[in-house]
């Protein structure tokens, strides 16, 4: 039996594990115990993680669309078709009506071959991926305020810090591992956990304190921790003013939230709020903590700026395990964004409107021309394919057909682009309408880097021959390029891309793949002799001084009214990752949870007359679903809570279209609901 070390696929944690294979297939997994992060621990989606690379329905040859139906082609073909059309569209409409979606699950050599393609082969900044739906807040929020759109710590400071400040995290479900040392640290060090989420999730029972928040309130709350932290002269002067700027504006706004008027908007009592206050600024070791229900708002940059307000106020970023800490989701969503997977700029934050970077580029890559117009987002790539602006698509390792907000909206798009490119393991939602399918070979039978979400860039690695004709990423983008005319993209192996990655990428700048051996390291490694970032802002921020940028609170789009009276909340469950393809085809995941449900509070249950287990019917202003109901004081009265991994029942087609102005991020997390007896 062979071992190869690797990285798991899932989340952003980015535990270490080795793929057994027994020659032809992989039959087990096991975790590496040295690993710094998972240190011989998995969770069950870790552990399993090699069922699907077997599945019988991973795609196994290129499909192409004719007289309707997807039938098999060869790889010359598919390729050849690809160049072809897309070439067809540059020439006849200009290359901004072509769009790429790179993927969170894929490497980032292969996420850098993607903009290198996108920018230099097809003359786009069309280009972005999940990272939108996800933490485009953050990168927003955290760059403006700090200069970097990272978390600050290392995962490892979670064993240091004597108090967490948790919101929009359901950290032991989604971050399970980091979610654990949470825990450990409440119970062995008694660390102080304040947590502050709209639902009772397993962190509750370790808190402190738990502020059942009133959904899409954050900028109240934490304006009000501030005004307390103020008025009760705990504000760290010194830092203030020396690390930082912008001081006077922010007391000013945040003088305007008391604790009277933020338990009125936001259902967090009084003594609540000033208790959170106190401990949070009090102690040094201090983290905030959050994810996406922070970020997935209409107002998600302004809460993540407030959320550096606060740390900023309180000295508590630039420290060994006092910061920032948005949790990155996906397995190598940091990673995607770091290599310029996003429509503004280059790898490592370069921006796409400097003519300087653009230069560079345009030296590095052998072109002459590179775009300088912002590209479009996610969700504004579907809004346009709709008015017929964007005439080919090419999609690599996203699902969008379930991820993205108001699906019934979503599938016109589809419908209505001209040509749609989608690669993956599987025959997806999305890849149901596509014109050209390409089958793509899975994290076990590649070789490559992935970056979690502290910054840690690790290595994959190959622990089987590809399944089926299926070819890795990095390869099939290379040969488009290459049907293209493009003569700049032909390497041996991923290590060349990672070279390449690292000369133009000051942040990578000392990457290679010999320092990457065993468990990798933490960017900003500018040097080969750098021995990678542990924190960042360490004696000043990315940016110079912190600048305080004070936000009000403004109330979600979408308010529960007589029509639609109930507040629907989205999101995940520790059995499954997004929109199945995976673990849907794990049996033990499918096993714990098979199907959809809905969280109904028992005092609304009892109102509607349903148990758990009747079927009701859940209806917006977007579209209607039919679900099991699942009666919880998980969810408060008047609040539900789907996730959205089910396509039978696709919370997606529920939610809604409307986006922060800054970020593009769709408001996954707050929409009115109607909900009947079936
Ligand atoms: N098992 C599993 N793990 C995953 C994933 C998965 O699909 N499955 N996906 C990965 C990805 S890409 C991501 S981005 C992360 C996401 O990880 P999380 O963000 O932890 O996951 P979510 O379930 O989206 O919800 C986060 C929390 O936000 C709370 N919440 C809802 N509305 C609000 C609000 O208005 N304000 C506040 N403060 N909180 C609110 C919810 O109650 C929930 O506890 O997980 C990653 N890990
Ligand atoms: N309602 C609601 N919607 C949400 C969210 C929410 O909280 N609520 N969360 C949002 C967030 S945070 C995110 S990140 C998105 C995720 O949205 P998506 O990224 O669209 O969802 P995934 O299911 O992770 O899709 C990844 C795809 O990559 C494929 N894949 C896996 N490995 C490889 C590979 O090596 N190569 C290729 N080519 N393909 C591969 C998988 O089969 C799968 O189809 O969903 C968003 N949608
Ligand atoms: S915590 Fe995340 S990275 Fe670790 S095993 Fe679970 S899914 Fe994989
Ligand atoms: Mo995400």
């Amino acid at each position: 039996m062979a071992r190869t070390l690797t990285t798991c696929i899932y989340c952003g944690c980015g535990c270490g594990l080795y793929l057994e294979s027994d020659g032809s297939r992989i039959i087990s997994t096991v975790p590496s115990r040295n690993h710094p992060v998972s240190r011989g621990s998995l969770c069950v989606k870790g552990w399993n993680s090699f069922e699907f690379i077997n599945s019988r329905e991973r795609l196994t040859e290129p499909l192409i669309r004719r007289n309707g139906k997807l039938v098999s082609a060869t790889w010359e073909q598919a390729v050849g078709l690809i160049a072809e059309k897309f070439l067809s569209y540059k020439n006849r409409y200009g290359s901004d009506s072509l769009a790429f979606l790179t993927s969170a699950k894929a490497t980032n050599e292969e996420n850098y071959l993607m903009m290198k393609l996108a920018r230099a082969v097809f003359g786009t900044n069309n280009i972005d991926h999940c990272a939108r739906l996800c933490h485009a807040s953050t990168v927003a929020g955290l760059a403006a305020t700090m200069g970097s759109g990272a978390m600050t710590n290392s995962v490892d400071d979670f064993d240091k810090a004597d108090c967490f400040l948790v919101t929009g995290s359901d950290t032991t479900g989604q971050h399970p591992l980091i979610g654990s040392r949470i825990i450990k640290s409440v119970l062995d060090r008694k660390a102080k956990l304040l947590l502050f989420d709209p639902r009772k999730i397993r962190l509750s029972k370790y808190a402190h304190l738990h502020a059942q928040i009133r959904g899409g309130t954050d900028a109240a709350w934490i304006n009000g921790l501030m005004h307390v932290i103020i008025r009760d002269g705990l504000a760290a002067d010194k830092y203030i003013s020396e690390r930082t700027e912008g001081y006077e504006d922010l007391a000013k706004v945040v003088k305007r939230y008391p604790p009277e008027y933020v338990e009125e908007v936001t259902g967090v009592p009084e003594s609540i709020l000033v208790e959170a206050a106190h401990i949070y600024a009090e102690t040094e070791k201090a983290m905030i903590v959050f994810a996406m229900g922070i970020t997935q708002h209409t107002t998600g940059v302004n809460n993540v700026k407030s959320l550096a307000n606060l740390a900023m106020l309180t000295a508590h970023a630039g420290f060994p395990a006092a910061g920032v800490n948005p949790l990155r989701g996906q397995n190598n969503v940091q990673g995607a964004c770091d290599v310029g997977g996003l429509p503004s700029v280059y790898s490592g934050y370069q921006k796409a409107g400097d003519p300087a970077v653009r230069s560079k580029f345009k030296k590095a890559w052998g072109v002459d021309f590179l775009p300088d117009k912002t590209g479009l987002t996610v969700t504004e790539i579907f809004a346009h394919a709709c008015m017929g602006n964007i005439k080919g698509i090419y999609i690599v390792g996203e699902n969008p057909a379930l991820s993205d907000p108001d699906l019934n909206h979503l599938k016109k798009c589809l419908k209505n682009t001209d040509f749609l490119v989608v690669q993956d393991l599987f025959l997806t939602e999305t890849a149901q309408y596509a014109d050209v399918v390409l089958p793509a070979s899975s994290f076990a039978e590649k070789d490559g880097t992935f970056t979690s979400t502290e910054r840690r860039v690790q290595r994959i690695r190959k622990a089987m021959e590809p399944a089926a004709s299926s070819v890795p990423d990095w390869k099939i983008v290379c040969s488009i390029a290459k049907a293209a005319g493009y003569n700049g993209m032909e390497y041996n192996d991923p290590s060349e891309i990672m070279d390449e990655i690292a000369s133009v990428t000051p942040i990578y700048g000392g990457i290679t793949y010999s320092r990457l051996d065993p468990f990798g390291l933490q960017w900003p490694c500018p040097d080969k002799e750098h021995p990678g970032t542990p924190y960042l802002h360490k004696g000043k921020f990315t940016r110079g001084k912190g600048l305080f940028l004070p936000v009000e609170y403004i109330p979600s789009v979408e308010q529960p009214d007589d029509d639609y009276p109930f507040l629907m909340t989205t999101g995940r469950t520790y059995w499954h990752f997004h929109t199945g393809t995976m673990t849907r085809r794990t049996s033990v995941l499918d096993r714990e949870i098979p199907e959809n449900f809905v969280e109904l509070n028992p005092e609304d249950a009892k109102t509607l007359d349903v148990k758990t287990g009747s079927m009701v019917c859940v209806t917006s202003r977007r579209g209607s679903i039919e679900v099991k109901a699942k009666v919880t004081d998980r969810v408060s009265a008047g609040s539900v809570f789907i996730p959205f991994h089910f396509k039978e029942s696709a919370a997606n087609l529920l939610t809604i279209r409307e986006v922060d102005p800054e970020a593009k991020i769709p408001e996954f997390k707050v929409c009115a609901v109607k909900i009947e007896k079936v």
